[in-house]
């Protein structure tokens, strides 16, 4: 079989459908330090990146020494691309815009180490993207305002899942592409092309732990669920958790199936505990360019207006009619 490499990919997509050079810059840059930060992540306690930064983030969450170290080097390496005007991270209070310059066309959203609770354990983690359009029209230093621009208006979202390979997954709107990284090239190769997440689903994932905080609708469908065969599903389902959002969505991509984290009534002021611009929205466009859906459990996520750079929303992504159901049950507002 011919090897197809991410870059000879991109050269093909400008070539006949016109990708923008820019983007595919920007595209190739993600890749290039992904690559490194792969090699950390490979290398471990070796190389001195695990364990606690004895920081926190802007959200209160402990920061590991990898999530800070992961986000420099996003950092480092978007802005080298000269394309990116400012970038927006999980791990940071605000944006930061890229060195002072001719106007640049992106904006890029990130979360560098997805599954921070994983790294230590040697457990399936990865990094999450999200490339908008720069709304200023010249060179001035964006800010968090600019990037609140629904996720509809993504150019470029995927994920990058650091597990017993490392594999690039992404969409520039014309389906979802995987590319495998060669660890004895260094190459990314194309490994799996317009990607469809399987119609029939047969698994859920969802934090069972939180199950008496849900809210009716949640509840019901997770109840007839687990009837299996003896209920209205009429069959049954198998249920996993990896904490990792990344390889949650790169299962259900693979293998199908439905991935939840609702709102909950821990903390009635947190609409759910994942973030729209960096986890939701690119998880959110991909799932829809691979045949699936995405909801918030009432619309459309890529439809949200963001009024916060570090918005939560609940999430409700997989197989179309496995999220349609749940979507239906709160709009009729079942309970158990
Ligand atoms: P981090 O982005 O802080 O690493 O959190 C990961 C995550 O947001 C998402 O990837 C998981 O689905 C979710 O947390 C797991 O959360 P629980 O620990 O509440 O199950």
């Amino acid at each position: 079989m011919q090897e197809l490499t991410l870059e000879s990919w991109l050269e093909g997509e400008q070539r006949n459908y016109g990708l923008a050079a820019d983007l595919a810059l920007l595209v190739a840059g993600v890749a290039k330090v992904s690559r490194d930060i792969s090699r950390q992540v490979e290398c471990g306690a070796l190389a001195g990146v695990l364990g606690l930064h004895g920081t926190e983030n802007v959200q209160g969450e402990e920061q590991k020494e990898l999530d800070v170290i992961s986000n420099e080097m996003m950092l480092k390496a978007v802005f080298e691309t000269g394309v990116v005007a400012a970038a927006a991270s999980e791990e940071m209070d605000h944006a930061l815009a890229s060195p002072a310059g001719e106007r640049k066309p992106y904006l890029i959203c990130f979360d560098p180490l997805d599954g921070s609770s994983n790294i230590d354990i040697n457990v399936s983690i990865g990094t999450i993207f999200s490339v908008l359009p720069n709304p200023r029209e010249d060179a001035s230093a964006p800010e968090d305002a600019d990037f609140l621009q629904p996720g509809q208006r993504q150019l470029a979202a995927g994920y990058v899942i650091y597990g017993p390979q490392t594999q690039m997954v992404f969409t520039l709107g014309r389906g979802v592409v995987m590319f495998t990284l060669d660890p004895r090239s260094g190459s990314y190769i194309l490994t799996a092309s317009n990607v469809q997440v399987p119609e029939a689903a047969k698994e859920f994932a969802i934090n069972c732990s939180n199950m008496r905080h849900w809210e009716g609708p949640v509840k019901r469908y997770i109840a007839e669920l687990l009837e299996g065969t003896t209920g209205v599903r009429g069959k049954d389902f198998n249920m996993r958790w990896i904490a990792a959002m990344v390889a949650e969505v790169h299962r259900i991509l693979c293998r199908g199936g439905i991935f939840m984290y609702p709102r909950d009534a821990r903390d009635p002021s947190r609409p759910g505990k994942l973030r729209l611009m960096y986890e939701a929205n690119p998880m959110s466009w991909l799932m829809e360019q691979a045949g699936g859906r995405a909801t918030n459990g009432h619309e459309r996520i890529l439809g949200i207006k963001p009024e916060k750079l570090h918005q939560r929303v609940a999430v409700f992504l997989g197989a179309k009619e496995e999220v349609e159901r749940v979507t239906d049950y709160h709009a009729k507002n079942f309970t158990l």
